[in-house]
């Protein structure tokens, strides 16, 4: 590169930074809870990237709560131990040999590759699960579903314990049940929950598609509630963006400020949302 392109790189970055000030003022204090789902889960290089935004956000006064999916990752296990695995209405069937398998995986490979990711990026990650200090308990969604859980009661004490100490949880989405059981939640199900509980002022739900689709193609910018609802009836909505959206509306009437549907694989996808005019996704609002 030549010393003058360089320069001109140097001079547009400290330029960025400068225009961010606005963005970075208004969400100093603000608690953003970001869903990373599987698919949005890419290679290591991807993972420190998505890391080092997080670090970024609470380095400048954001309180960032990661919650994760991990639905492909929990394929990969069943397949290897040869056990067989089915979804309805998007929640996957869960007996007692599968809900093993959903909290190793989760709990254990997926929630410490994000943990390991952001303390490499210098930042101070614990990782938890909604059995932690009772943050989830769930009741059984629906019995044919077998250990498959809805948030029924959170306690997000421990999560502003977590703040006061800049600690950034990392929640992988499982559930107590009253009775001591493991409940297997749906990772956006989850996010919108906990969200709800903190009346987040962002709720990120980070996945593999631009957002919310036009029936031209064009991603729909921003939405209300109400739009969500028309579009849902009449089929532009469809597919697994059903649950995310009805993610969105659940988490709006339980008190969070806006949620964003976005890709999690573009690069630096939550700074571009939070810190520039440009945004990213879907937003949408009350
Ligand atoms: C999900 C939990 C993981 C998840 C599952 O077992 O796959 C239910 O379906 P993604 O990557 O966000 O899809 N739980 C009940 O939601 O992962």
């Amino acid at each position: 590169m030549k010393k003058q392109d360089m320069n001109r790189d140097w001079i547009a970055t400290a330029r960025t930074l400068s225009q961010a000030l606005p963005y970075l003022q208004r969400y100093t204090g603000a608690t953003v809870v970001i869903k990373l789902g599987g698919h949005a889960m890419g290679s290591d290089d991807a993972m420190e990237d998505f890391a080092r935004d997080v670090v970024l956000m609470q380095q400048v006064g954001v309180n960032p709560v990661i919650v994760h999916g991990g639905g492909p990752m929990i394929n990969a296990m069943l397949d290897k131990l040869d056990i067989p695995s089915s979804f309805v209405d998007g929640k996957r069937v869960t007996d007692r040999a599968t809900v093993e398998v959903v909290e190793m995986v989760l709990s254990g490979l997926v929630n410490k590759r994000i943990v390991q990711a952001i303390n490499r990026q210098g930042g101070k990650a614990v990782g938890l699960s909604g059995k932690d200090a009772d943050l989830m308990i769930c009741d059984q969604t629906n019995p044919d579903l077998g250990f498959v859980g809805t948030p029924a009661e959170l306690n997000p004490d421990i999560l502003y314990n977590l703040f006061g100490h800049n600690v950034i949880p990392v929640i992988a989405p499982l559930g107590a049940g009253h009775a001591g059981e493991t409940f297997n939640v749906n990772g956006d199900t989850a996010a919108g929950a906990i969200a709800g509980a903190l009346k987040a002022d962002r709720l990120l739900l980070l996945t593999d598609v631009a957002g919310v689709m036009s029936p031209e193609g064009d991603v729909i910018t921003e939405l209300t509630a109400h739009q969500i609802r028309d579009l849902i009836a009449d089929g532009t909505i469809a597919g697994g963006m059903i649950p995310k959206t009805e993610t969105a509306l659940r988490a709006i009437e339980d008190g969070v400020r806006a949620v964003v549907i976005l890709d999690g694989r573009a690069p630096n996808a939550c700074l571009l949302e939070l810190f520039t005019e440009h945004g990213a996704g879907s937003l949408i609002r009350a």
